[in-house]
């Protein structure tokens, strides 16, 4: 189904950047090639590779083309949040997310919107349902993703497959509801804490198969410590342990470097 005339010109795509040069300029126009006119925001935390200059260029050459430039890397999740604001300050309607390393194929996004546009608050594009798949991933990779979405389903009831997916859209009204500033996690956690508020805010929330292929450029930003975040996570959604909040917070403050 083709929806586009619907939403043309009213989506943008938040793509958060952090040492990316070989990726961006190739995933930029490829995007802007997709039907419905699909705006690109760029989130770069001034990347030592130059990513945030490449931004900047194709930002000159493209009005549908937008960068905010962070001063440092903060987080996969502070990054989304800062997009988000910017998505609304700006009157879209459908705010989507997607990595820049071409794991999310910029071809899938518009039936992600598509599918939003029918009236489906968050969509997200899942590697767990039927004919969704994971190309390039090792062993490991695919057994500690799993591990987190059946985890996050168990402990937390979310109903979606893949909620650690960062290929996603959401409609408008999802974004001005939920107080994003009250979003604990800044990692990639952000995306499990985000499934969990959307659904028991009691948005509806649905899947569009993608395939996801490991990233052949750049490297992963992803630590170890995000493992440990993520069980973090579940435990205080389902806890609501706030005290241990504001401890992590105070630690984080006093040990820096995240
Ligand atoms: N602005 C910003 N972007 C980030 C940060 N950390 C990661 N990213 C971007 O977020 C996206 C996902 O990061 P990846 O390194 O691909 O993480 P991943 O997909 O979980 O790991 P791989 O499968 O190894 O690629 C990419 O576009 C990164 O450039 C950050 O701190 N700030
Ligand atoms: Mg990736």
């Amino acid at each position: 189904m083709d929806n586009s005339s619907i939403w043309s010109g009213e989506a943008l795509v938040i793509v958060p950047t952090y040492n990316e040069r070989e990726n961006l300029a190739n995933l930029v126009r490829t995007l802007r090639s997709q039907r419905g006119d699909i705006h690109v925001l760029v989130v770069d935390d001034n990347s030592p590779d130059g990513t945030g200059a490449i931004a900047d260029t194709l930002a000159a050459a493209d009005t549908a083309v937008h960068v905010l430039h962070r001063a440092e890397k903060q987080g996969l999740g502070t990054a989304y949040r800062a997009g988000f604001n910017y998505g609304l300050t700006h009157g879209f309607q459908y705010l989507c997310t997607m990595d820049a390393d071409f794991s999310h194929d910029p071809a899938s996004l518009p039936l992600l919107i598509d599918m939003a546009s029918t009236g489906v608050d968050l969509v997200v594009g899942s590697r767990y349902v039927p004919g969704g798949k994971v190309v390039g991933s090792t062993p490991m990779r695919r057994f500690v993703s799993r591990g987190a979405n059946t985890l996050a389903r168990v402990f937390l009831g979310v109903s979606i497959h893949d909620c650690t997916a960062g290929f996603r859209c959401y409609r408008r009204r999802v974004l001005e509801t939920i107080d994003l500033d009250a979003i604990f996690s800044s990692g990639y956690s952000f995306l499990t804490e985000m499934a969990y508020y959307c659904q028991r805010a009691g948005f509806r929330v649905g899947e569009v198969p993608i395939t996801f292929t490991n990233r052949t450029q750049g490297a992963s930003k992803i630590s170890k410590s995000e493992i440990y975040k993520a069980f973090y996570t579940l435990i205080r959604l389902r806890t609501g342990v706030l005290p241990w909040d504001r401890f992590v917070t105070w630690y984080h403050r006093n040990n820096s470097a995240s």
